[in-house]
């Protein structure tokens, strides 16, 4: 071949190919590094969300999956909801039947915060992003994507400062808690005995795991054994608020006699107010559904996403109960 009709034939084929990837024949080029990734155009309609809810132990979770119920709802998105009884072994096979069916995203509130890692990594296996909603876990942040909830740490400090504020001259106080292990009972007893003052004793300390039913015989144990001795009650919920006011009332107990800070803001705990029972309610935000579908929807288009977002959350006082109580959602 001579050298000019190999340089013609170099020339023809380098034409050819440059042709051919104008036309986009050839295979698709690696984005630059500065190029902004495709943008995918997924709605609401295209998401599959699960949701193993951890119980429904308190009108804070009843509200929490009415939320959760009633965005899938308005959005338009499918949702896969199942209640875990308080049991984490019930929320772990919810999640790995989620995984099965291939959802786009899990939004899990994790009922205690340890135990979690070999679930999120079959998660993390099937590409599945996991949003931790409500309480914390322990396991690593790289196990998922984001948290979305309260810092309950905070809450607890909430109720500290309030408990010092009830208790100017110190005294004797008794807890009762939330779930053994679970992110809203570690971080409100953290929070709490930090604040404190060091004239303010806690006598005792038991679960009532966020339930009335739990927290009742608990407070009537309470009562008996350190009768004449208390004079704070800090309650991790307003349900096991609202039993140990039963327990309270049955055994003679006058509204204000014994100070109560209490957690949540629920219309039960406005209630108790109302009527003198409950000096100080730490607010908690249950309504995390529009948050929770915002983000799972944002995670599918490849969105830029917070992967911290807390909930801003006051206190409520009695001088307001009244004219706040009909304004709450839950
Ligand atoms: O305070 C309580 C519920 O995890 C923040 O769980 C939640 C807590 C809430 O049972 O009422």
């Amino acid at each position: 071949m001579s050298k000019k009709l190999f340089y013609n034939l170099l020339a023809v084929l380098m034409l050819a190919s440059l042709v051919l990837s104008a036309c986009g024949t050839a295979a698709p080029a690696q984005p630059a590094a500065t190029e902004a990734p495709a943008k995918k155009n997924y709605t609401y309609a295209d998401l599959t969300l699960c949701y193993p809810q951890l119980g429904a132990e308190s009108d804070w979770r009843t509200a929490n999956t009415a939320s959760i119920k009633e965005t899938a709802d308005k959005l338009g998105a499918k949702l896969i909801f199942s209640d875990a009884q308080q049991k984490q072994e019930n929320q772990i096979s919810a999640m790995r039947s989620c995984i099965q069916q291939g959802v786009n995203v899990i939004a899990l509130p994790p009922v205690v915060e340890d135990g979690w890692d070999a679930v999120l990594q079959e998660a993390k296996d099937a590409n599945i992003p996991v949003i931790i909603v409500d309480r914390s876990v322990s396991a690593d942040k790289s196990m998922y994507v984001a948290h979305i909830g309260s810092d309950m740490e905070l809450e607890g400090k909430k109720a500290g400062e309030e408990m010092n504020k009830l208790l100017p001259n110190g005294g004797n106080v008794l807890e009762i808690s939330g779930t053994t292990g679970s992110g809203a009972a570690v971080g409100r007893a953290k929070g709490f005995r930090e604040a404190l003052n060091a004239n303010i004793k806690i006598l005792d300390s038991q679960t009532g795991n966020f339930n009335p039913t739990e927290a009742k015989p608990v407070a009537e144990a309470f009562l008996k054994k350190y009768a004449g001795q208390i004079d704070g009650f800090f309650i991790h919920n307003d349900g096991m608020a609202q039993a140990v006011v039963e327990a309270m009332k049955a055994a003679g107990v006058k509204p204000g006699d014994i100070k109560m800070v209490s957690v949540d803001g629920t219309r039960g705990g406005f209630q108790l107010m109302i009527d003198g029972w409950v000096q100080a309610d730490v607010e908690c935000n249950p309504l995390l559904g529009p948050q929770v579908f915002d983000m799972a929807l944002k995670i599918m288009n490849g969105e830029k996403i917070d992967p911290e977002i807390l909930t801003n959350e006051t206190v409520f006082y009695p001088d307001k109960a009244t004219e706040l109580l009909p304004t709450r959602q839950y």
